[in-house]
């Protein structure tokens, strides 16, 4: 599976390039880099504040519980998602590769120590309790490396998985969106599921157009 944001998006977390993808006339996409946090990290935590403070009211939708059924079903499963925003693991799937990170967690800029964090507001510049260096989100920005043993293990999956469910993805951000390809080489089914068409969609086995929350459930429970 690779899920995107918008699986998210029926639980009422915006999606990136919708029209909800702004904040404050900013782009997330133009919030979500190092070279915005080093010019000013405030007001990226304060945009940060802002998606907890959001995300921390929502919960998982019939698409995220439709995955964890469908990983008790299968013999193996992996789940991919590009979101941060925690819910897949909320709604209890199990074996979830992150490979943005997670909202939740931070990670200090000085000693590297990662922790979680479920406070809705961490304040505008939030330190180390050990070390007192400076706490970012732990999310992989724009113009960031993922990490590359959770890449590696995506890959991995992707390459042995015989079906892949995309849902909810612009199929815009890579490497992620190149796990669908490397699924399809490697002969696996691949099936698009999208409030509309993407630039893979005519790469797909099947292309199925609606709501993730209306789709997913039906291709679970027929
Ligand atoms: C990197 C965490 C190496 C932050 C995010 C080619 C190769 C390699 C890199 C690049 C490349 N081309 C460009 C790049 C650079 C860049 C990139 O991809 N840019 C894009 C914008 C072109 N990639 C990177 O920087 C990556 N790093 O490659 O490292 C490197 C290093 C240095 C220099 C160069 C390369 C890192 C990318 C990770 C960025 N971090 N998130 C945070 O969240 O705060 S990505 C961010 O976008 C979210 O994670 C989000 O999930 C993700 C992707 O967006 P989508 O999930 O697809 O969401 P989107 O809004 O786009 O689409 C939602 C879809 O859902 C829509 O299609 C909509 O129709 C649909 N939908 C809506 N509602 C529903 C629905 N579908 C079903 N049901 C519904 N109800
Ligand atoms: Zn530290």
């Amino acid at each position: 599976m690779l899920t995107g944001a918008g699986i998210s998006a029926e639980s009422g977390v915006p999606t990136f390039r919708g029209a909800d993808g702004l904040w404050k006339n900013h782009r997330a996409t133009d919030l979500a880099t190092p070279q915005a946090f080093a010019a000013d990290p405030e007001l990226v935590w304060e945009f940060y504040n802002w998606r907890r403070g959001l995300i921390g009211k929502v919960t998982f939708n019939a698409a995220h519980q439709a995955l964890v059924t469908l990983e008790e079903r299968v013999p193996a499963f992996t789940l991919i998602t590009q979101n941060v925003d925690g819910l897949h693991l909320l709604a209890g799937s199990r074996n979830v590769l992150e490979i943005h990170g997670n909202l939740w967690k931070v990670r200090c800029t000085r000693c590297g120590r990662i922790r979680l964090d479920r406070n809705p507001d961490m304040g505008r510049r939030p330190v180390c309790e050990e070390c007192g260096g400076l706490l970012r989100p732990h999310v992989v920005w724009f113009g960031e490396s993922l990490d590359p043993d959770l890449l590696g293990r995506a890959v991995e999956a992707a390459r042995i998985s015989q079906v892949m469910l995309v849902i909810g993805t612009s199929a815009v951000v890579q490497p992620a969106a190149s796990l669908a390809l490397e699924a399809k080489a490697a002969g696996a089914r691949v099936a698009e599921i999208n409030l509309e068409p993407t630039g893979q969609s005519g790469t797909m086995d099947y292309a199925l157009h609606g709501k993730a929350g209306e789709i997913v459930p039906r291709l679970v429970e027929p």
